[in-house]
């Protein structure tokens, strides 16, 4: 593998080396995918999510072989909801509220089953979690001390969803000067022209606050493309 990969994106190609580069997976927690999760008790048809658990399965499996250090992320809130703001709580007219007992444990706290990232994307050993408070990666957190750590001065950012809490992130990571690059086919929002009014953002204005790719762009430049046949050699030795 090369060690500047670039990849076709919008506006522009992106180009990154792995060592420098971290693979963000934002909230793909049961919470916001499954039934019985915060999603749905805010109204969402959290099936609409489902797309994005392939091409993200891909991705990571591209990322874990290339060695690209890969950092998931959940919201989620403290039992005793210390660290979950009034507005939030109170917000609009959910099903159930924040901290409320329901089929995959209380609704968004830490600890609970629905807090917990989708058997399919489950971290593996050596991969960092970061518990966020808040719609954004860097509040309330140490990721941004986790980046800098590890020398990471570019972001390939997936999950969910696309106009909350991935918008977000890449929001804040713009601003305190990293280069993010969304992957469309792995993030994904409960409303379809929020994701490509969501994408179209990010990309617009010469790339106002990120780049965008497919996933298949990104894992061809992970992949290392296979050996020439030579055409001199017979197919089979014996
Ligand atoms: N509701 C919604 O679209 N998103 C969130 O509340 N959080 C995340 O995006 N993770």
């Amino acid at each position: 593998m090369p060690d500047i990969v670039s990849v076709p994106a919008r506006p522009a190609p992106f180009a990154f080396d792995v060592a420098s580069t971290a693979l963000v997976v934002i909230d793909m927690q049961r919470d916001f995918l499954l039934p019985g999760g915060f999603g749905e008790t805010l109204g969402n048809d959290v099936a609409l999510l489902q797309k994005v658990v392939p091409p993200l399965t891909g991705l990571l499996e591209a990322a874990r072989s290339a060695g690209m250090l890969v950092i998931h992320t959940r919201e989620g809130h403290l039992p005793d909801l210390s660290d979950c703001p009034p507005a939030k709580l109170s917000r609009g007219a959910p099903s159930m509220r924040i901290g409320d007992q329901g089929t995959l444990g209380r609704i968004l706290i830490r600890g609970e089953y629905g807090h917990d990232i989708i058997d399919e994307l489950a971290p593996i050993e050596g991969e960092i979690v970061i518990d966020k408070p808040g719609k954004g990666a860097f509040y309330g957190t140490t990721f941004g001390d986790v980046l800098v750590e590890n020398g990471i001065t570019r972001l390939i950012v997936t999950g969910v969803t696309t106009e909350v809490c991935v918008h977000t992130t890449v929001r804040e990571a713009n601003d305190r000067g990293y280069e993010a690059l969304v992957v469309s086919d792995c993030v994904g929002s409960y409303f379809p022209e929020f994701q490509r009014v969501g994408l179209e953002m990010v990309a617009a204005q010469g790339g106002i606050f990120g780049w965008v790719a497919d996933s298949a762009s990104i894992i061809a430049g992970l992949t290392p493309a296979p050996l020439e046949s030579d055409p001199h050699q017979p197919a089979f030795a014996g």
